[in-house]
């Protein structure tokens, strides 16, 4: 007789179950999982042709994640592992994401989450999101990077397991979109465009594009050579990682730490980035570059990928984009090729964005059908 499960079709459960012969964790540690990963990779239909782009742009969905942002990814193989060492507690600093992406997985675990954010500078979603999870949250009356200094003090002393990018569980899981990617082309892009805080993101993905790109052997990493992949790992060659900071919070443009870092993008507000040195590495290596972009630009173009593609980001996310259709007018991407940008949280997180600069004022009209159908003449004669 089936099992229950065998009877089932495929049921997907996250990704330490899908790629859990690719991490680094115990056989017998139990996946703490909220079926994170496997988010969509859109192709851009409009947009590419406003900037005569004859490539292709892809858009690499993380705001679908169970928590809204790629942090899922990270967390879900941190807390695997911290559960299984025998840890209560996570600790993290957060502009954000990392606290809400903390606090579920811990309440996920049956552990506590202790999370401290700047003062004031986290988007209103997330920090209901920590609240709602159950976290502790601690506001510091100080920045993203004196709540990093605090966390990586406790972390000597306390029992708690610090889940910021600094812990190397975090990338191992961060690094399966890059396998996801590859998965779904066919073969790794030529440019792998994202937004830049900490870098650890930027350094996860390279990890994956590494792993699963001249991996030194004649067999596919994947599916030892018995897929339908038009090439084959051994002849595929890594994109290009791209690396865009909000003009305010560039550390990689200034070539050294941000001391009072500013941007409408909280969620990259960070001026002295965790993984600086090996994120400089992703850069030679890869043969990528680092750019800024600045708020009004970020803005201008978080809308136009939701108006015209249908595809709502937060603003931090919308630098991926903002710089890789600046670098592709200016030829720096090259014409023909494929690009993708990850879109790292979801437009959600942070609505009063949207809602405070430059939105169209609010129609308000009486609740009659001629005063609407005038409306919608006018609208539709344009
Ligand atoms: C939407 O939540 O650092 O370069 O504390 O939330 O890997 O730091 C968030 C970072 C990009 C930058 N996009 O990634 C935090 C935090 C979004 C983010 C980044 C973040 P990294």
């Amino acid at each position: 007789m089936k099992t229950d499960t065998e009877s089932r079709p495929y049921r997907y459960t996250g990704l330490v179950d899908r790629y859990r012969s690719r991490l680094p964790l115990a056989a017998d540690a139990k996946a703490i999982s909220l079926c994170e990963g496997n988010t969509p990779l859109i192709r851009l239909k409009h947009i590419p042709r406003t900037v005569g782009f004859s490539g292709e742009i892809y858009v690499k969905y993380e705001g679908l994640n169970p928590t809204g942002s790629f942090k899922d990814r990270g967390m879900t193989v941190a807390v695997t592992q911290a559960v299984h060492a025998g840890s209560h507690a996570v600790i993290c600093a957060s502009t954000g994401n990392t606290s809400a992406s903390a606090a579920a997985y811990a309440a996920r675990a049956g552990i506590q989450a202790f999370v401290l954010i700047p003062d004031g500078k986290v988007a209103l979603g997330k920090l209901a999101q920590a609240i709602a999870y159950g976290a502790t949250v601690v506001q510091i009356a100080g920045n993203f990077d004196d709540a990093m200094e605090l966390v990586k003090e406790l972390g000597k002393t306390e029992p708690v397991t610090i889940v910021n990018s600094i812990n190397p569980y975090r990338l191992q899981g961060q690094k399966t979109a890059a396998f996801e990617i590859i998965e779904a082309l066919g073969r790794p892009p030529d440019y792998h465009c994202l937004p830049v805080g900490n870098a650890g993101n930027i350094t996860a993905h390279w990890i994956g594009y590494s792993e699963a790109s001249g991996s030194g052997t004649d067999a596919c990493v994947f599916c030892n050579n018995e897929c339908t992949f038009t090439q084959h790992a051994t002849s595929w060659h890594p994109p290009k990682m791209v690396g865009y900071q909000a003009a305010g919070s560039a550390p990689f443009m200034r070539g050294k730490k941000v001391t009072n870092p500013e941007t409408v993008a909280t969620a990259i507000r960070i001026g002295d980035p965790q993984s600086w040195k090996p994120a400089w590495t992703v850069q030679r290596e890869s043969e990528g570059w680092f750019d800024e972009c600045t708020d009004e630009r970020i803005l201008a173009t978080q809308r136009l990928l939701a108006s015209r593609e249908g595809v709502f980001c937060e603003p931090a996310s919308a630098a991926s984009l903002a710089g890789a259709l600046r670098d592709i007018q200016r030829g720096r991407i090259q014409q023909g090729s494929v690009v993708v940008c990850t879109l790292t949280g979801n437009g959600l997180k942070d609505p009063d964005v949207i809602l405070k600069d430059g939105a169209p004022e609010l129609i308000k009209v009486p609740a009659e059908r001629a005063v609407v159908e005038k409306l919608l003449a006018a609208k539709l004669d344009a």
